[in-house]
């Protein structure tokens, strides 16, 4: 069996929102971004550029101006509302492909303070769930997130992005993500920083929201391409991908083998079908998402022991 050298994208479809099934126009419409779509009764926003009446449009849009971090669509949740029952809103979607156990999975969001309201947070977060969200309220999910804002200050820049992020080691089948504020309104310390925006609420834009595997590109990729039917090769193939490029060095630099296919599996020849000898290669693996077409060039590199 083939140790896997196979580099991890992002688990996230749509992860910066930029896909839409058609243009959104009016509020709560984050599942025009599917695969998102709304974790409660809550009702999550949707922006995007494709508006141009400046409602739902982007940079410019009801809840002020913001260009989105990257691309041109960006979600958009309630954390707070101040003087009446708690009010949430959180946007979900599935993985790409469920998390392994024990296997540790970088994580990052950015979240911008709207223009329009008057009150910042510090307690977004994002939750890994086995199961979708489908709680039947419009307050404080009763998820508890395992990512967390960890500055000490306030979320409060309106201006531009603030990553929020963390490494998680997975329980194994997690197959949904839910970002929002999970936290009660004493918990979310809402502070007062624009007594002159329009709402007495805490309103956050969210853009470029990314899961991938910490570990991966760092396993000892030995490979053993003798023939016996073991370890005969190094597997890259991934399907979730649209285009990717495989390039094998020698510890010279020279490429030694160059494949496109989605398919591919390095059973140590040359270009020309010759062996290559015992020893370390490089491998550099460039990519893009289906979802992200237009996303700039993605890559992953590492090395590869080759024994006889
Ligand atoms: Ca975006």
């Amino acid at each position: 069996m083939a140790l896997e050298a196979k580099p991890q994208s992002n688990l996230v479809p749509n992860p910066s929102f930029e896909a839409y099934i058609s243009c959104p126009f009016t509020i709560s419409m984050i599942a025009n971004a599917a695969p998102w779509n709304n974790a409660t009764l809550g009702s999550p926003d949707y922006f995007h550029s494709c508006d141009t009446s400046a409602f739902t449009g982007v940079p410019v849009n009801f809840r002020g101006h913001q260009a989105a971090r990257t691309g041109s669509g960006y979600a958009g949740v309630y954390a707070y509302i101040a003087g009446g029952p708690p009010y949430r809103e959180y946007i979900q979607t599935p993985l790409l492909a469920a998390l392994e156990k024990d296997r540790k999975y970088d994580v990052e969001f950015y979240v911008s303070l709207a223009d329009t309201v008057q009150f910042a947070v510090k307690t977004l977060g994002l939750c890994f769930s086995i199961d979708s969200s489908s709680e039947a309220i419009p307050y404080v999910s009763s998820l508890i997130p395992q990512i967390n804002y960890g500055g000490s200050g306030h979320l409060a820049w309106r201006d531009g992005w603030e990553k929020i992020s963390g490494v998680y080691t997975a329980s194994g089948g997690e197959r949904f993500i839910i970002i929002g504020n999970f936290r009660s309104d004493s918990a979310s310390d809402p502070v007062l920083t624009d007594s002159t925006a329009a709402y007495p609420s805490s309103y956050y834009y969210i853009d470029d929201v990314s899961v991938s595997c910490h570990d991966c590109s760092e396993l000892p990729n030995v490979f053993t391409p003798n023939g016996d039917g073991r370890n005969d090769f190094i597997d890259f193939s991934d399907h979730t991908l649209a285009e990717q490029i495989v390039t094998i060095y020698n510890r010279w630099g020279t490429m030694v083998f160059e494949s496109s296919q989605s398919n591919t599996r390095w059973d140590g020849k040359d270009l020309k079908g010759n062996d290559c000898s015992d020893g370390v290669y490089y491998y550099v693996f460039h990519y893009s998402d289906f979802i992200n077409t237009d996303f700039n060039d993605l890559n992953k590199k590492g090395f590869i022991q080759l024994i006889r």
